[in-house]
């Protein structure tokens, strides 16, 4: 058990790295204390995504962190994955609800109060809320303004983590906001050393 407060939820990126130098960046990841990790692969045929599912997920068990899968609510199944993570284009939150039942966490992505409410409405169990700064990360997203982040926060009663561009450095804007955490790709997967980089990551989401 943590002694800490706010989360680190990262999300993985395989892009460049070898499945074994990609495996060793998660293992380190979860060594420097995340708290939620999330698969995202967008290149993956359904196969791959699967096996490497497998394999994250013996790794994220070890350390007794939930998994949630981007998008794939068929690779979570599969796997039987902690969770799944649903964007604007993925499935709706109410059917990745109805097929992975009330015991699994079924993430949202959320830019705009009604957005975030009707991902509530649906049975959303957390929000991903961003991009706050721009990202380097491939995905289709446009910035959210803090005080719209703040709102959300407000707005409804679930977990929200703020996404996007954030790393070590740039956290301050998110203080005082209720926040459960932040969400981080890159400052992870492209640290020169991410288990330094969690551990550095969790000390400071702590003090926002
Ligand atoms: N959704 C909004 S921004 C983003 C996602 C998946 C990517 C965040 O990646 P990074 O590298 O932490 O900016
Ligand atoms: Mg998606």
């Amino acid at each position: 058990m943590k002694s800490t407060d706010k989360r680190l939820y990262f999300i993985t990126d395989s892009t460049g790295f070898s499945e074994e130098k990609f495996l060793f960046r998660v293992e380190e990841a979860l060594k420097g204390g995340v708290d939620i990790l999330q698969l995202r692969e967008k290149e993956k045929s359904t196969r791959e995504y699967i096996e490497l599912a497998e394999k994250v997920h013996k790794l994220t068990k070890k350390y007794n962190v939930p998994l949630i899968i981007d998008d794939r609510v068929d690779v979570a199944l599969a796997i039987d994955a902690e969770g799944v993570h649903v964007g604007a284009s993925d499935m709706p939150v109410s059917l990745a609800r109805k097929l992975l039942g009330r015991d699994k966490i079924v993430g949202a992505t959320a830019k705009t109060v009604p957005w975030a409410k009707d991902a509530f409405g649906q049975g959303a169990d957390y929000l991903g809320v961003g991009a706050i700064y721009p990202t380097t990360t491939k995905v289709k997203t446009v910035l959210t303004s803090t005080e719209t982040l703040d709102a959300i926060c407000e707005a409804v009663p679930l977990p929200v983590y703020a996404i996007g561009g954030l790393n070590r450095d740039n956290l301050d804007v998110l203080k005082g906001i209720p926040i459960a955490g932040i969400c981080v790709v890159s400052a992870i997967m492209k640290a020169e050393n991410p288990r330094q980089t969690a551990e550095e990551l969790l000390e400071r989401v702590q003090v926002l």
